[in-house]
Order: C-alpha cells, then sequence, then structure tokens
C-alpha cells in the first residue's frame, strides 16, 4: 500500500477525532454491545465534504461488542458485508483513559495483506494490539492489552471502518453513531471496568 494514502487517511480521522458519550447507565459492567443503524454510511470527498451513503453496503457496521477484560480491550464488530478489498481498508479503535488521554490503534490492508498497530504520537513503547478479520462470519475482532494503556480503571471506546479509493474518496462508518454525521470518531462508549 502506498504511504501517501495511509497518511492521508491517518490524517482525516484524526482531525475529525471528536466525541460523545454514549447515553446508558453509570459504569457497573466491563462490557457493552451497540447495535447500529445499517444504512448509515458517510462518503468523504477529498475536500472534506460528508455525504450520505445509505446504498453503500461496506464498511456498514451493524453490531459491536466493546469488553474490557483482565488483561485486554477487545472490540468486536460485525459488518452488513464484509468482503476481502483491492482498495485500502482500516478498521480502528480509539481509548480514552481516566487521565483524559486519548489512545489510537488502526489497522490498515488491502487484497495484498495487513499491517497496522498504534498510530497515534504519545507512544514510547512498542503495542502486541492485534486484529483478526472473518470474511465467512462478516466479523472483525480487535485487541489491545491492558499494558499498552498502563492498566487504567476504566475506559471508554469507539470504533471505526474506512474503505478509501485511490481518489482519495473515503467511505466509513462509526461502530456507535447511529447516523451519518461528519464526525469520524465517537460517539465513545461509557466508562467500562475491567473484569
Ligand atoms: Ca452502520
Amino acid at each position: 500500500m502506498h504511504v501517501s494514502r495511509i497518511g492521508r487517511l491517518i490524517v482525516g480521522i484524526v482531525v475529525t477525532a471528536v466525541g460523545f458519550t454514549l447515553v446508558g447507565p453509570p459504569a457497573t459492567a466491563q462490557e457493552l454491545v451497540h447495535t447500529d443503524q445499517t444504512g448509515d454510511i458517510a462518503k468523504v470527498l477529498r475536500n472534506g465534504t460528508f455525504l450520505a451513503d445509505p446504498g453503500r453496503t461496506y464498511p456498514d457496521i451493524v453490531r459491536t461488542r466493546f469488553a474490557h477484560l483482565d488483561d485486554d480491550l477487545v472490540v468486536r464488530m460485525s459488518f452488513r458485508d464484509l468482503r476481502r478489498r483491492g482498495e485500502l481498508n482500516s478498521f480502528s479503535m480509539t481509548v480514552r483513559r481516566p487521565d483524559g488521554r486519548q489512545r489510537f490503534f488502526a489497522w490498515f490492508g488491502s487484497s495484498e495483506g495487513w499491517g497496522g498497530g498504534e498510530l497515534i504520537t504519545n507512544v514510547q513503547r512498542p503495542c502486541d494490539a492485534e486484529i483478526s478479520i472473518d470474511y465467512r462470519d462478516d466479523m472483525v475482532r480487535m485487541v489491545v492489552p491492558r499494558t499498552c494503556l498502563n492498566d487504567p480503571r476504566w475506559v471508554r471506546m469507539s470504533a471505526e471502518a474506512d474503505l478509501t479509493f485511490q481518489n482519495g474518496t473515503d467511505f466509513f462508518d462509526s461502530a456507535t453513531r447511529g447516523r451519518m454525521t461528519n464526525l469520524k470518531v465517537g460517539p465513545f462508549t461509557r466508562r467500562l471496568l475491567p473484569g
């Protein structure tokens, strides 16, 4: 994959990274399942314009399970139509911690394979974040060890999927947004405790 394309995608995601709290009860559990709206993919033009594209089926996220386990953060996204694509694909998750800092993890791939990991700048050491992609069951699973985040007391998470074309046009869906907006990241889950 071409570095400049990845760079544009990263900039697009980070620049628009604004999130809100999902409506829900106070944090008492380590897991949240969110059913996302279908037909809510946004098309982002090279000039930054956001347009609804309800007829597109990929990358439409339909259901996501966020889990804060003893050792790992796990985000499992189910898609309406997950297929291996020749263009650049990406899956990402953003984590907020009690200290107010936000960490971004992303994986980028095409028909040639997958790469990625942590891309935010405040990282001082490698992180063993992993992704698994199941095309048969339309499922993507992202795992980030809690040690990558200094074992936080709680986290809030969001997740996204992107499909980017050679001409710079990007299609994306947020796992928790519920409708097309001009915000790429969020809303964030409520606080999820480990356990
Ligand atoms: Ca969706």
